[in-house]
C-alpha cells in the first residue's frame, strides 16, 4: 500500500485517510493506495465497514490534473470507483472542504455520504474542457434526477452542503471532526443494519427533451464543447443500462481528452495559478496595507474605490470640487448597492462601507495616513505629474504612489517625484470592481517590496495580477493596438466590420473588435490616432474613415451611433449603413480594390497579429513569460478561455505555421508584419511558448 493512504482500525470500521497534500488529488499513488486499502479492509477480520476521509483541507479535489495528456496509469479511476461501490463492506464517505470531480465521483461510489456544513461538492470538469469520467454523469442523475445533475455538470458549479443534502447528493450534514463525524454516522448505520447501497443500482432518471437541452447548452457555451457533450453523457444515463452508460461516458471523456479545448483550459487553470508566482518576488515581504487612497472619482476611480472597500480596506478618495466629490460618493454607493442587490454584502455592511470605511474629500491632506494611493485622473502626462507632485508632498514615507495610467510612461512619472522607488503602475480595467485583470507595471526604479505589495493588493482584491514592464500600452493595450490594426487593415482591404465581428465571436470572443470599440467609445481610438500621428512611420497604414464619424459627434453606444446604430435602451446594434459608404470612399481614394475574405482568414490574420506582437512583448521582457500574456488577454480582453490564451493558441497551431503565415502577410505589408525575433528563434530551435513557461518555472 502506498503512503498516500493511512489505514486504521476503529473496532469493526476501517478508516482510509487520503493524505496527498495540498488537496488530495487522485494521483496514481492515491488510486493504487485506495485499491490496496479496500483489499486490506475486506481481508481484515471483523471489519464490517469502510470510512473514507481526506486529510488536510479537502476530501478530494479530483483527478490529478498534472497526469492529463500523459499515458494513463492503472488503476483507472472508473474501475477503482466500481471496485469501491461493489465492496461487500458498508462504505461511507465523510466529506469536508471540497469534493470535486473525481473526488465527488469517489464519494458517489460510497454507499452513504455525510458532509460538513461548510463542505462543497461539484463536478467542475467542464472548466477543464472535459466531462466527469469516473461515473459522475451516470451516478449523479440517478440520485438527483436529470435536470439538477445537468445543471451541476454543465455549469461545473460548486454546491454547498445544505443544497447537496436537498438534492440527495449527500445523506447527512453534520459538523465536527470529519473522521469523528464519519465514524459516528457509520456506527449508526451499522446499528440500523444498513446494507451496501450502490447508486448504480438505482433506477435511471426519466427522460427530458435531450436535443433541446443539448442545443441550449451548446449556445450558452459560446463554442465550448464540453458542457454540451455532458448532456449526451447524462442522456446515456437515462436511456442505457448503467454499464453501457459508463462506456458512453468513457468514450465521450476520451474524445474530449484529445481536444485543443482541453489543452487550452488546463493551460488556463495552471497559468492562472502561476501568474503571481514570480521568482523575483520569492522571499520579498509586501508592505503593510490598511488604507488606500484614490485620486479621481470617475468611473475608474469609483470602481477602484469600490473594489478596495469590498475587500476590507479603508478608502480615502480625492476629488477636485465638492460637487465632484458628491458625484463620486454616489457612484461608489451605486456600485455597492449592486453588490447588496446580488446578496454579496448585507445592508449593515453596505452602511459601514459607505459611511465609515469611505472618506471622500477635496483636500490632499486627507491622504496623510494612507499606505498606498492610486491615481486615476485624466490621461495626460502634465496632469499626472501635478498629481504626483502633490502626493509626494503629503503622503507619509513608505506610502506607495501608483498610477492607473493605461499607456503613459511610468518611469517619467516616477522620475518627477522624490521617491521613484515607491512609484508603480497599477492598471485596472473598467469596471474596476468587476474586471479581474490588474497589470502591475514595474518601472526602472520600483523597489521589489513595492512590486510585492502591488501583487498583494491584487490578491486581496481578488484580481489576477500580471507583471508588466513599461512601454506604450504595457502588455494588454499594446497587443490590442496591433490586432485592432490588423482588423482595420482587413476592413480597408474588403472585409466588413460586421463579418469580422461575427467571425471573431464564432472563434469565441465575447464581442468582436468593432462592437467593443462602440462600447468603449470611438473617441478613445480617435484621440490615440491623433496622439500617435506625429511619430507615425510613413509606411504605416492607418484608416481614417471612422474619424469622419467622430468628427460628426458619433462615438458609438454612448451617442447611439458608431459602427452600429443603437435603438434607445438597446445594448445590441444594427450595422450603420454610413460605414460602408465611408469605407468605400477611403478605398477609392487609396486606389484599393476590395477583395473577399473568408471567416477563417479573418481569424488567422487577427490571431497572427496578436501572437506576433505578444512575442515582441515577451522578447523585450515587457511580459516575463508567455503565460503572462495569456492571462492578460483572458482576464482583460475577453479572449476565449478554451483556447488558453493567444500564446497557447499559437503553440497548438504550431509556431512554424504561424510564422509562415506572418511571413506571407509581410509580402503585402512588410512594415506591419515584421516577424517577432523571439518567434523566429523559437521556430529555429523547435521550441514552443510553453517550453518558455516551463523553463521559467524551474
Ligand atoms: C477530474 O476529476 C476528472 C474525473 O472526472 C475523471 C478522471 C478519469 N490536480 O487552487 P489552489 C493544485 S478533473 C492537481 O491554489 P485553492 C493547484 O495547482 C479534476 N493539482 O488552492 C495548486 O498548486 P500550486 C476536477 C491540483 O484553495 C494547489 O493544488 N477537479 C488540483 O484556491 C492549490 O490549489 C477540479 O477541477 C488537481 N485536481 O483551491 C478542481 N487541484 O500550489 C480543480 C488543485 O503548486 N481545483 N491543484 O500552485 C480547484 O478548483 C482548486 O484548486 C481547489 C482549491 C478548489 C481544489
Amino acid at each position: 500500500m502506498t503512503d498516500k493512504i493511512a489505514y486504521t482500525r476503529h473496532d469493526d470500521i476501517a478508516v482510509l485517510r487520503i493524505q496527498n497534500p495540498p488537496v488530495n488529488a487522485l494521483s496514481q499513488a492515491v488510486r493504487q493506495g485506495l485499491w490496496d486499502a479496500m483489499d486490506r479492509a475486506e481481508a481484515d477480520d471483523g471489519v464490517r465497514a469502510v470510512l473514507i476521509v481526506g486529510a488536510g483541507r479537502a476530501f478530494i479535489a479530483g483527478a490529478d490534473i498534472t497526469e492529463f495528456g500523459k499515458p494513463p496509469m492503472e488503476p483507472h479511476l472508473p474501475v477503482l470507483c466500481a471496485r469501491i461501490e461493489a465492496s461487500p463492506l458498508l462504505v461511507v464517505a465523510s466529506m469536508h472542504g471540497v469534493s470535486l470531480g473525481g473526488g465527488l465521483e469517489v464519494a458517489l461510489c460510497a454507499h452513504y455520504r455525510v458532509a460538513q456544513p461548510s463542505a462543497r461538492v461539484g463536478l467542475p470538469e467542464v472548466h477543464l474542457g472535459l466531462i466527469p469520467g469516473a461515473g459522475g454523469t451516470q451516478r449523479l442523475p440517478r440520485l438527483t434526477g436529470a435536470e439538477p445533475a445537468l445543471d451541476m455538470i454543465t455549469s461545473g458549479r460548486q454546491v454547498k452542503a445544505a443544497e447537496a443534502l436537498e438534492l440527495g447528493v449527500v445523506d447527512r450534514v453534520n459538523e465536527g471532526d470529519p473522521e469523528a463525524v464519519g465514524l459516528a454516522y457509520t456506527r449508526d448505520l451499522l446499528a440500523e443494519g444498513a446494507q451496501p447501497r450502490p447508486v448504480s443500482a438505482l433506477p435511471a432518471a426519466p427522460a427530458i427533451d435531450w436535443d433541446a437541452t443539448y442545443e441550449a447548452v451548446l449556445k450558452k457555451g459560446r463554442g465550448q464543447i464540453s458542457p454540451a457533450t455532458a448532456v449526451r453523457a447524462v442522456q446515456a444515463a437515462s436511456e442505457m443500462s448503467f454499464a453501457d452508460g459508463m462506456a458512453k461516458e468513457r468514450e465521450l471523456f476520451m474524445e474530449l481528452m484529445g481536444t485543443d479545448q482541453r489543452q487550452g483550459m488546463i493551460h488556463a487553470f495552471f497559468s492562472e495559478r502561476a501568474v503571481g508566482n514570480l521568482p523575483e518576488l520569492k522571499g520579498v515581504a509586501p508592505r503593510e496595507l490598511k488604507a488606500v487612497g484614490v485620486i479621481g472619482g470617475g468611473t475608474m476611480g469609483a470602481g477602484i474605490a469600490t473594489a478596495a472597500l469590498l475587500s476590507g480596506f479603508e478608502v480615502v478618495l480625492i476629488e477636485m470640487t465638492a460637487e465632484a466629490a458628491e458625484a463620486a460618493h454616489g457612484r461608489i454607493s451605486g456600485n455597492l448597492s449592486g453588490a447588496l442587490k446580488r446578496g454579496k454584502i448585507s445592508q449593515e455592511k453596505f452602511d459601514t462601507l459607505t459611511q465609515k470605511a469611505l472618506v471622500v474629500s477635496t483636500s490632499y491632506d486627507s491622504l496623510n495616513n494612507v499606505d498606498l494611493v492610486v491615481e486615476a485622473v485624466f490621461e495626460n502626462m502634465d496632469v499626472k505629474k501635478e498629481v504626483f507632485g502633490k502626493l509626494d508632498a503629503v503622503c507619509k514615507p513608505g506610502c506607495i504612489l501608483a498610477s492607473n495610467t493605461s499607456y503613459l510612461d511610468v518611469d517619467e512619472i516616477a522620475a518627477s517625484t522624490a521617491r521613484p522607488a515607491d512609484v508603480i503602475g497599477l492598471h485596472f480595467f473598467s469596471p474596476a470592481h468587476i474586471m479581474k485583470l490588474l497589470e502591475v507595471v514595474v518601472a526602472k526604479e520600483t523597489a521589489s517590496d513595492v512590486v510585492a505589495t502591488g501583487f498583494a493588493l491584487g490578491k486581496a482584491l481578488g484580481k489576477i495580477s500580471v507583471r508588466a514592464g513599461v512601454c506604450d500600452g504595457f502588455i494588454g493595450n499594446r497587443i490590442l493596438a496591433t490586432y485592432r490594426t490588423a482588423a482595420d487593415h482587413m476592413v480597408l482591404d474588403g472585409a466588413s466590420p460586421y463579418q469580422i465581428d461575427k467571425a471573431l465571436v464564432n472563434f469565441g470572443f465575447a464581442m468582436g473588435p468593432f462592437a467593443v470599440a462602440d462600447l468603449a467609445g470611438l473617441d478613445i481610438g480617435w484621440m490615440t490616432r491623433k496622439r500617435k500621428a506625429p511619430h507615425r512611420h510613413p509606411a504605416e497604414r492607418v484608416p481614417t474613415y471612422i474619424d469622419h464619424l467622430c468628427e460628426d459627434g458619433h462615438f458609438g453606444q454612448k451617442t447611439g451611433e458608431g459602427y452600429y446604430i443603437y435603438a434607445a435602451g438597446k445594448r445590441a446594434g444594427v450595422p450603420n449603413p454610413k460605414i460602408a459608404e465611408l469605407v468605400a470612399a477611403e478605398q477609392a481614394s487609396l486606389g484599393i480594390t476590395p477583395r473577399p475574405f473568408t471567416d477563417e482568414e479573418i481569424v488567422r490574420r487577427y490571431m497572427c497579429a496578436m501572437v506576433n506582437e505578444a512575442a515582441k512583448v515577451v522578447g523585450e521582457g515587457i511580459a516575463r513569460r508567455p503565460l503572462d500574456v495569456d492571462m492578460t488577454l483572458l482576464f482583460g480582453y475577453g479572449f476565449p478561455r478554451y483556447w488558453g490564451g493567444p500564446m497557447k493558441w499559437a503553440d497548438i497551431q504550431g509556431l512554424p505555421e504561424v510564422l509562415a503565415d506572418i511571413e506571407s502577410y509581410a509580402a503585402e505589408d512588410a512594415w506591419f508584419w515584421q516577424p517577432a525575433p523571439l518567434l523566429k528563434t523559437l521556430v529555429a530551435e523547435g521550441r514552443t511558448f510553453d517550453d518558455m513557461n516551463k523553463d521559467a518555472a524551474k
